[in-house]
């Protein structure tokens, strides 16, 4: 190989792309520029934060056609998606049409036997994991009949009412295929009255309704448990306004993220969250789970960026909160009760969401650390070192990384395979392309030289920073191709956060493939464990024993997913008696007749 100076490591418009050598301050393995590439890192349409994700970057080149780099030297392509990363998502990410409703899985009964026993009291006995829950269905509810179901035609139009049991099936099951509900009735309102009408009548009838955004949720949310009504907010997917002065977004709560995050990058602006789902989730959804996901670190939570929201009830009522001023305090700030709290107090149908400037300079590097210490002192030094403009900090384990590449097409370690033990996704977002670059290779530069860092590549364009992105963001899809997943989304002290998967990974020997990778910057660790089928003896060498630990760690058991009905009795891990009590009876005030979302979030004892 060639010996480059590390000065020479990325002459303008030559060479951004650069394998980093503990012990060589010399570039190694340099990644060619991709064959449509400028060049450059900023988005091009889809511009910006992010675009590296979104963004597309055409292939032309197979897997491991010889090339000649930009510095000359012979070395072998990686093959990036010939998708655009948006249609991956669409079509392959967010496969619920794609698979079959009820896939095969042991202890499962198939959405067929649940739908032949045609009675809503006798349906309904799956789920896996911590979400096999032993509630009975309420008999306080209503069972849907043809009255019903006249009513809402009446409202919502033949077009509204969907019946059709292909549909049904697809909106009865979760993303993962892992929780599957019985419901008969498939709504879909066209606006905040239409809502408003439906909840109205479900609550005077006391039919149970599970709101539904893009139903990509992980904890069994999304779905009914029993024979719930689906309201889908598919249909309330417009965009009401933009103020491309302040960059604030007003939009009905069925848009797609991805479909905002293309409007508002073309006024200048990006959305304050970004996530794997972004193809398929809605605002509305993102919302309601007070999603986190890949940009936290950088913009926080939801409960910062969203400005104001309009929320149907469960007697009807509209409650316009939809204001888009920075500062209000005239009392309390009611928004804050529907942000997270997964359907269960009202639905969100309007939302005004703070959005920040785009910024023209996207940097993405992968690398690898040999420890998990040296990935958490990698952490601080990045938080000190590049400061503003950091703006993910993602890690995974090698076991994600060889999962990822085992199940998704295209992905490849940029990386030399299976030497490393940890490895990071750094992302920089700036208003200077020059500085922002000189920055970063500084920081890693000396990482490496203290250590922290093994080995490591920079993005040199759009296409090659979609296939890091592509690894990270597909483990979750990779997840789901084993078998069966339990899911486990934990807020640790990132000192501690690494230890429970080796606890983890010792417990379970043999019987299981134990992953850890999260948002580290945030303290977000995902526990994933894989086994061929879903089995009692895994579960309870994993339950209870993960939510003691976090507890113990004074973590949470549910850092940015929510509980759903997978962890709905296992709230007092992370949440006082008091807390729960209180959070009860606002339930109570806010839906007496418990009709939104029954079984999910909070202990049924409680209700
Ligand atoms: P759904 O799944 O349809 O619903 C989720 C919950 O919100 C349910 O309880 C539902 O009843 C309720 N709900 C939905 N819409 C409304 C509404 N309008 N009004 C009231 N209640 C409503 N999550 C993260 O936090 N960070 C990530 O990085 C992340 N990455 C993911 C990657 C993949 C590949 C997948 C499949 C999921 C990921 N998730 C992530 C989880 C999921 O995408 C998020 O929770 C998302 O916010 C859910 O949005 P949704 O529209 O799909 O909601
Ligand atoms: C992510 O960060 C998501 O990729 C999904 O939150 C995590 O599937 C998971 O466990
Ligand atoms: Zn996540």
């Amino acid at each position: 190989m060639a010996s480059v100076h590390p000065r020479r490591v990325r002459p303008a418009k030559q060479l951004v792309a650069a394998a980093l050598h503990r012990g060589h301050t010399r570039p190694l393995r340099p990644l060619p520029p991709s064959p449509s590439s400028t060049g450059q890192l900023r988005g091009g349409s889809g511009g910006g934060h992010g675009a590296a994700r979104g963004g597309g970057g055409e292939a032309s080149t197979p897997p491991g056609t010889a090339r000649r780099g930009a510095a000359g030297m012979p070395h072998t392509e990686y093959e990036f998606a010939s998708r655009t990363v948006n249609s991956c998502r669409r079509f392959h990410w967010i496969p619920s049409l794609q698979r079959p409703p009820c896939g095969p899985r042991t202890n499962v009964e198939t959405y067929e036997g649940q739908h032949s026993a045609n009675k809503a009291s006798e349906v309904q006995k799956r789920t896996f994991g911590s979400a096999a829950t032993h509630n009975q269905r309420n008999p306080a509810y209503s069972e849907l009949n043809s009255d019903d179901v006249c009513y809402f035609k009446s409202i919502l139009g033949d077009n509204g009412v969907v019946q059709d049991e292909d549909r049904i099936a697809v909106a009865n099951v979760d993303w993962m295929g892992k929780y599957k509900g019985a419901s008969q009735l498939l709504l879909l309102p066209k606006s905040t009255k239409e809502v408003s009408k439906i909840l109205s009548y479900c609550n005077t009838r006391r039919l149970a309704v599970v709101p539904q955004g893009g139903n990509t949720g992980l904890v069994g949310g999304s779905v009914p448990v029993y024979d719930e009504v689906i309201v889908s907010l598919a249909g309330m997917d417009k965009i009401i306004s933009f103020d491309n002065v302040n960059g604030i977004l007003t939009s009905e709560a069925g848009c797609v993220l991805e479909n905002l995050s293309t409007f508002v990058e073309n006024e200048g602006f990006i959305m304050p969250l970004d996530l794997g789902a972004k193809g398929s989730c809605h605002i509305g959804g993102n919302i309601s789970t007070n999603a986190g996901g890949l940009r936290f670190i950088r913009y926080g939570s939801l409960h910062g960026n969203v400005l104001g929201l309009e929320v149907v009830l469960a007697d009807g009522t509209i409650l316009d909160m939809l204001t888009t001023l920075r500062k209000d305090n005239t009392g309390y700030d009611l928004k804050h009760l529907f942000i997270g709290s997964e359907g269960s107090l009202g639905v969100v149908t309007k939302v005004a969401v703070l959005t920040p400037a785009k910024l023209p300079a996207t940097n993405v590097a992968f690398l690898s650390c040999n420890d998990y210490t040296s990935c958490q002192k990698l952490l601080l030094a990045a938080r000190r070192n590049l400061g503003e403009i950091l703006s993910a900090f993602e890690f995974m384990d090698h076991h994600c990384i060889d999962l990822a590449i085992r199940h998704l097409e295209g992905v490849q370690n940029p990386l030399p395979a299976s030497q490393y033990k940890f490895y990071v996704l750094i992302e920089t977002t700036g208003s200077d392309e020059s500085y922002d670059k000189t920055k970063l290779e500084a920081f890693l530069l000396r990482s490496m030289e203290d250590g922290l860092v093994s080995d490591g590549v920079i993005a040199q364009d759009i296409s090659q920073a979609s296939n890091f992105w592509r690894i990270r963001e597909g483990i979750s899809e990779a997840s789901v191709k084993v078998g069966a997943v339990y899911k486990y989304d934990l807020s640790i002290p990132v000192e501690k956060l690494y230890d429970i998967v080796e606890e983890m990974r010792c417990r379970l020997g043999d019987n299981a493939e134990v992953l850890g990778y999260g948002h580290l910057g945030d303290g977000n660790l995902h526990l994933n464990i894989l086994s061929s089928k879903y089995d009692d003896s895994i579960l309870t060498q994993i339950e209870p024993f993960v939510y003691e630990w976090t507890s113990a760690q004074r973590g949470s058991i549910s850092a940015e997913h929510g509980l759903g009905l997978m962890k709905a009795e296992k709230i007092h891990y992370s949440k006082s008696t008091e807390a729960v009590q209180l959070m009860a009876s606002i339930k109570k005030l806010l839906d007496p007749n418990s009709i939104l979302n029954p079984y999910k979030v909070l202990p049924q004892s409680v209700l």
